[in-house]
């Protein structure tokens, strides 16, 4: 295959409810939609997720836009390829800059799989008809606020809760949560705010009966980690820390995480996903997919990757309504009592609404080989 056309969409969508980490609050967000092109006319999406600031990782909308324009579409644009897997080579030389390269990636392959009429979930490996789905809670006023936000996903059939957590927020909600909703599975993230001076509130955690305690610590902080995960029963899960498999290696080489999160736009797409799944899996150590609070297109990308074998703690692939009211895809993606269904249809299993996504665009790039 040859890709001969990448246009890109710079969507913004209002969040139905506002969403708080440790770094800032938002209350929408601006992806980028990547569409490629065949000289036979077929097409493939991506969505590249980044943030609009450098707090969750280096990357921005803004550096993703030139990026994309600058270097990597250029890498793709004109070149022969026989399988998704093959694109990522393209751009070997290019450092760093993963979400921008896993928009591209994630069309590469729904342009492949739509052309030849393979499900994107069965061409990444998957062997799922289903996904159980968890959703992740931001940091909230009050607790009180925080318990009417874990009833109604409780309420929605979500098997799993994460909460997002800071200095000041953190042993207290926990334990309100886990006493008022004991049979849910909670599990923390801490986005990599803390230092290792605060370990306490670790240790403390780790009596409140969490499946994990996900990146405590900064994300190159690989041996404070370790040093953690000693003194923890709770796993602790890596997101920050891992951008590719090598940094999975020197994880797993001193035990620095028990658990993985596999995110698409961290790794730099599907391709890397897939390569980190079974690394973790040779490892034995178990993944799930988390989220980057992705428009349509990268949800279902995550649904089809969680329908991996390796997949085997719920995944952030909750339903599309928990996030947008309106969305880019048709038909949305759909959580019933926390089970996603994985298309059998081939390519993404979703049409792109194309027409939504031109008229909702900020601005567009069209580029040609
Ligand atoms: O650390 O998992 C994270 C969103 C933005 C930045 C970082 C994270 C998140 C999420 C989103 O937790 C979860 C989702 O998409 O459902
Ligand atoms: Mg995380």
């Amino acid at each position: 295959m040859r890709v001969d056309r990448i246009e890109a969409f710079r969507v913004s969508l209002p969040l139905v409810h506002e969403f708080q980490t440790s770094s800032h609050r938002k209350s929408h967000l601006e992806h980028v939609l990547v569409k490629v092109t065949d000289a036979g006319g077929a097409a493939g999406w991506g969505e590249i997720a980044s943030p609009s600031g450098p707090f969750y990782s280096p990357e921005t909308v803004e550096t993703c836009w030139l990026m994309l324009r600058g270097f990597l579409a250029p890498a793709v644009l004109g070149r022969d390829w026989d399988h998704p897997s093959q694109v990522p080579g393209l751009w070997a030389k290019v450092r760093g800059h993963e979400f921008t390269k896993a928009g591209l990636d994630m069309a590469a392959w729904t342009l492949w799989t739509g052309a030849s009429g393979t499900p994107l979930a069965a061409a990444l490996g998957g062997t799922r008809a289903k996904v159980t789905a968890g959703v992740s809670l931001g940091i909230e006023p009050t607790v009180d606020d925080l318990l009417a936000q874990v009833a109604a996903h409780d309420a929605a059939g979500y098997p799993r809760i994460k909460l997002k957590i800071q200095p000041g927020w953190d042993v207290e909600p926990v334990k309100a949560v886990r006493a008022a909703f004991p049979h849910l599975q909670v599990h923390v993230d801490a986005n990599g705010v803390y230092t290792e001076a605060q370990a306490e509130v670790f240790t403390e955690l780790d009596s409140t009966g969490l499946v994990m305690i996900e990146q405590p610590y900064a994300p190159r902080a690989l041996a404070a980690h370790a040093r953690l995960q000693k003194l923890l029963e709770t796993p602790i899960c890596l997101d920050e820390s891992v951008v590719t498999v090598d940094d999975l290696d020197t994880a797993l080489a001193l035990d620095a995480g028990r658990v993985l999160n596999i995110k698409v736009s961290r790794m730099g797409g599907l391709t890397a996903a897939v390569a980190a799944h079974d690394r973790a899996r040779e490892a034995g150590i178990p993944v799930w997919c988390g989220g980057m609070h992705e428009f349509g297109v990268g949800r279902a990308a995550n649904v089809a990757l969680s329908a991996l074998p390796g997949f085997t703690l719920p995944s952030d692939v909750s339903g599309s309504d928990k996030y947008y009211a309106r969305e880019v895809i048709a038909p949305p993606v759909v959580a019933t009592q926390g089970r996603v269904t994985v298309p059998v249809t081939a390519g993404l299993g979703h049409d792109v609404d194309e027409e939504f996504v031109r008229a909702q665009a900020g601005a567009t790039l069209d580029l040609r080989g």
